[in-house]
């Protein structure tokens, strides 16, 4: 058996690996066994196809020795041409601390410049800002535990159930025992809104102004903690003020919030009378344009009753990536130097020392947005890519492309091809989970080892690898000497170490000379690790004060409310965000064929008023547009939305859909403070689009279907293939009828069996391919709003022997029985919604448990429970008879 981790959200769950499959580790401290829909499919993405596997240059096969000997002789150019600031390092939460490690040491300590920042910048970099300000470094107080012991968990902008269900399942199922009050706070009424005591549905934005009313609620109220604020915080009368002038009252607060005045009400009093409050956060607040004001808003409430660092107590900044904290702590963000050191005087000479740098980078680089703008505008001439996929994620993807485009140097390293990978120079394979050897660190600071339990595809190497070759090959062969992960680990420890004093909480000196045994045995452990005696420890932090400001007292931040962006002409705001069963580009979650069969395409969420003044129908297809982009997907009426607001996932790429990803609209305005970019408030306009026709194309291939004319599509992979939806707002041309282009289309050679069915009084027209025997391909074509019926059928029959009588079937569209597609609830199981509810009919069930000890329905990672919930709701004749 191998101990790994699982390599997608923040919560960090261990698995073990028994005969090659992962399944939850009951000895993890982070989740005792649990996996949440994606890790429990990990195991269905460890042969998946397409990997790369050797490094390319220029489109062709190259050595190791080739591409890393061109990096390390163009960045040495550069460098002496240019300056280091020519160069720029882009880099990810999904590194392991020893690659992310790696290359920050290359950058800002040997190359020597600040240039290297990551997507941790769209994730995290407005609660590190907010740590600092308030602790004086970037440091979560709590651990899991707590979450368990509260009375009462509020949670900002966060969608727990689907985004780190494991610690969702955990606190939920400590609240049937404990009673655990829950308030959630979203403009959206997402699955985790579904399941709360309390749901603020607050105009986007308005997050600063709460919580500002809610300091000046517990002054009124005197809920402080006057004796604690004393001793350990400055500020404090500042920042009352300041929220006094935000947000002099609960009627000032819920009229500007949007909210109702007994809503904000009732929340400040479960504030004020509960001693053990969690408060935990992420996108929604981390995301925005006042991101660290809205930190700092949360933080405030909690050192102004000293509610942290204590049992069941204290604010809880989730991560989002494996390692967004194992970043953290390298120094990954552009503005960060290392071991929690910033760049100052003393710190950069310190480093310096420590690496025994020949050219320390003596300010912070470009955070990510300046970043792919000076890649754009030439300042910088090389960008090194890596396990990100900026092309998609990063706000105004268009442009990021076009800066691509123009920069001389582009290199990426990925397992997979990407919208990224397709516009480099230079593509290196990496090594991805399951193959390579390393530590992450989750939401709680606890340090879990990466194992590899295979080998990587072909010549693939990790990314540490990658980084210290180019290192050598630029001359400091002693810098980056480390044989393997384990001795980088350890320089990493020593470091952190290195002349701290207790200065910095973040300290690792007490794992700094483990052997290679102990790294490799090494259990979950959670920081800080000083050397006896060097430093504070413990699960909790800060609840007698000690933060690591000169004073050691914390600060309170005065805040002010920032003016909203007025773009009059796009009057609704672009919400985005995750869903349950995808992971970002959907590299790896995208490739699995029952992940897709919960939401099977892109959608763009808004409220069926807003839909109505649009003439927008339910499914209908819509383009949404704004200053940067267009794109077009379908619509999908949402009363959870409020009116004004949209919503729509962030993952489909080109790869799946093809006017490619929602990011190609989204705004690039940052926070002042963090340079996070709001990715939760961008404006558009929406408009129907006029179908003339639809369709529907299975294959066994996928890559984009050859149509000429305007068309929408968007792919799913299936067991044997891929489905593709189609629809277009030209009529459909007589050549799509000829022999020629359907063959393209289906992808079916000479020697398959082209047959068809039309029905051209009611526009329908069925073709499909067969080869010895088989169904190798079908196309569907009809009028907008066309039900297919058969699709699902003709998903199963794909690639499989096919009898006359179903090829009539298939091609009447008789087979179905007024199927509906396959809409799966419950992923670890494989139960659909269409199971779910007859057996709620049927059998009378009135609660998820019955429904789970019927179906098995929720019962391993419990995300769609709030899902089963609302199935329940739905069928209120029933529920209502009992
Ligand atoms: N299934 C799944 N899980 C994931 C990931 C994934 O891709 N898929 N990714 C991981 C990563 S990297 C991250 S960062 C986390 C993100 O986890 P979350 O932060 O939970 O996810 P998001 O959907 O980005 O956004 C959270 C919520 O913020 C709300 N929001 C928008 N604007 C505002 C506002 O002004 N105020 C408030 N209070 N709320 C607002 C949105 O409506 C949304 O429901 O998830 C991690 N887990
Ligand atoms: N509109 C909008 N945009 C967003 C967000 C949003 O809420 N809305 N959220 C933002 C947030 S919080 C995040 S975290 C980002 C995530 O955005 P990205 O980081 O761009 O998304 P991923 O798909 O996770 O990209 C990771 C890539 O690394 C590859 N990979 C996997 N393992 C390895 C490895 O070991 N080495 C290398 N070299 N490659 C590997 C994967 O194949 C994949 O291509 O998106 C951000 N963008
Ligand atoms: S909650 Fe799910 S995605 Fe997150 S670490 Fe656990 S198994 Fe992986
Ligand atoms: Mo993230």
């Amino acid at each position: 058996m191998t101990r790994t981790t699982c390599p997608y959200c923040g919560v960090g769950c261990g698995l073990a690996v028994v005969d090659g499959v992962p399944v939850g580790d009951v000895a993890h401290p982070a989740n005792f066994g649990r996996l949440c829909s994606k890790g429990a499919a990990l195991k269905d993405t460890l042969s998946l196809p397409d990997r790369l596997n050797v490094p390319m240059m220029g489109g062709r096969e190259v050595s190791w020795d080739q591409a890393l000997g061109t990096i390390a002789a163009e960045f040495m150019r550069i460098r002496a041409e240019h300056g280091p600031d020519a160069i720029a390092f882009y880099v990810s939460g999904q590194f392991l601390t020893e690659d992310y490690y790696v290359a920050n040491k290359l950058m800002k300590g040997f190359i020597g410049s600040g240039n290297i920042d990551t997507n941790s910048r769209l994730c995290m970099s407005s609660s590190v800002a907010g740590h600092v300000r308030a602790f004086g470094e970037d440091v979560v107080p709590g651990c899991y535990d707590d979450l368990e012991e509260a009375d009462l968990v509020i949670q900002v902008g966060s969608n727990m159930a689907w985004c780190h269900p494991v610690l969702y399942q955990r606190m939920m199922a400590a609240r049937e025992k404990r009673g655990t009050k829950v308030v959630t706070i979203d403009p959206r009424r997402t699955a985790t809104a579904e399941t709360a005591d309390l749901h603020l549905a607050l105009a986007p934005g308005a997050d600063v102004m709460l919580w500002s009313g809610l300091l000046v609620y517990l002054a009124n109220h005197n809920v402080l903690d006057r004796e604690w604020i004393l001793r350990h915080v400055s500020g404090f009368e500042e920042a009352l003020e300041a929220a006094r002038n935000a947000a002099p009252s609960i009627a000032f607060v819920a009229a500007a919030a949007d909210l109702r005045m007994e809503d904000v009400r009732a929340f400040y009093e479960m504030f004020a009378g509960t001693e053990r409050v969690v408060t935990l956060y992420s996108q929604g607040v981390n995301q925005s344009s006042s991101g660290t004001d809205k930190v700092n808003a949360i933080l405030n409430c909690h050192l102004a009753t000293a509610r942290i660092g204590r049992p069941g107590m204290g604010p809880f900044s989730l991560t989002g990536q494996p390692n967004a904290m194992g970043g953290r702590e390298v120094g990954g963000l552009a503005n960060q130097l290392a071991a929690h050191m910033g760049f100052t005087p003393k710190d950069i000479d310190r480093v310096g020392r420590f690496w025994q740098s020949p050219q320390m980078a003596a300010k912070p680089g470009f955070k990510a947005v300046d970043l792919f703008e000076a890649v754009g505008d030439g300042r910088v001439k090389a960008v090194w890519i890596a396990a990100t996929n900026p092309a998609d994620s990063m706000p105004r993807a268009g442009q990021v492309r076009e800066a691509l485009k123009k920069c001389p140097l582009v290199i990426v390293a990925d397992a997979w091809p990407t919208d990224t990978t397709a516009l480099a120079h230079i593509v290196l394979p990496a090594t991805s989970w399951a193959e390579k050897d390393g530590t992450v660190t989750n939401s709680e600071r606890c340090i879990s080892r990466q194992r590899a339990f295979r080998a990587g595809p072909g010549q693939a190497r990790p990314d540490w690898w990658m980084f210290a070759e180019v290192g050598r090959r630029m001359g400091w062969d002693k810098a980056f000497a480390w044989p393997g992960p384990a001795d980088v680990f350890r320089e990493h420890a020593a470091l952190s170490a290195f002349e701290n004093n207790g200065a910095r909480v973040f300290n690792l000196g007490g794992l700094a000379d483990i052997d290679d045994a102990a790294y490799d045995d090494l259990p979950p452990v959670q920081w800080p690790v000083p050397k006896p005696g060097m430093g504070v420890t413990g699960p909790r932090l800060f609840a007698r004060g000690g933060f690591s400001t000169p004073d050691k007292r914390a600060r309170m931040v005065p805040l002010q409310l920032r003016a909203e962006e007025d773009v009059a002409a796009f009057s609704l705001t672009l919400n985005t965000g995750r869903i349950r069963d995808q992971w970002h580009t959907m590299t790896r979650t995208g490739r699995v064929p029952h992940l897709m069969t919960h939401i099977p395409g892109p959608s763009i969420a808004l409220h069926p008023r807003d839909a109505a003044a649009r003439g927008i129908a339910d499914k209908g297809l819509v383009r949404i547009e704004n200053e940067h982009g267009s794109v077009v997907m379908r619509a999908a009426l949402d009363e959870g939305v409020r009116p004004g607001d949209v919503f729509a996932p962030m993952h489909w790429t080109d790869q799946f859909t093809s006017s490619g990803p929602i990011g190609r609209l989204v705004h690039s305005v940052t926070d002042p403070i963090s340079g996070q970019p709001d990715l939760k408030g961008t404006k558009v306009r929406i408009a129907a689009i006029a179908e003339s026709w639809r369709g529907h194309l299975l294959r066994l291939t996928g890559g984009e279907p050859e149509l000429s004319e305007a068309l929408w599509w968007s792919k799913a992979q299936i067991n044997s293939g891929f489905s593709f939806e189609l629809a277009g707002w030209h009529p459909l041309q007589q050549e799509v009828h000829s022999e020629g282009v359907l063959r393209r289309l289906l992808r079916i050679s000479a020697d398959a069996e082209l047959v068809s069915y039309s029905d051209p009084r009611k526009a329908m027209f069925r073709y499909a391919g067969i080869l010895h025997g088989q169904l190798a391909a079908c196309i569907f074509f009809g009028p907008p709003g066309a039900d297919f019926t058969g699709v699902e059928q003709a998903k199963n029959l794909l690639g499989k022997d096919i009898s006359p009588m179903e090829r009539i079937a298939l091609l009447a569209g008789s087979t179905g029985r007024g199927e509906k597609p396959v809409k799966t609830i419950c992923s670890c199981f494989a139960v659909s919604e269409e199971k779910i509810l007859t057996a709620i009919r049927s059998e009378g069930l009135t609660t998820p448990a019955q429904i789970g000890a019927r179906l098995k329905a929720g019962t391993n990672c419990g995300s769609c429970i709030p899902e089963l919930k609302k199935l329940l709701h739905s069928v209120p004749a029933l529920n209502a008879a009992e």
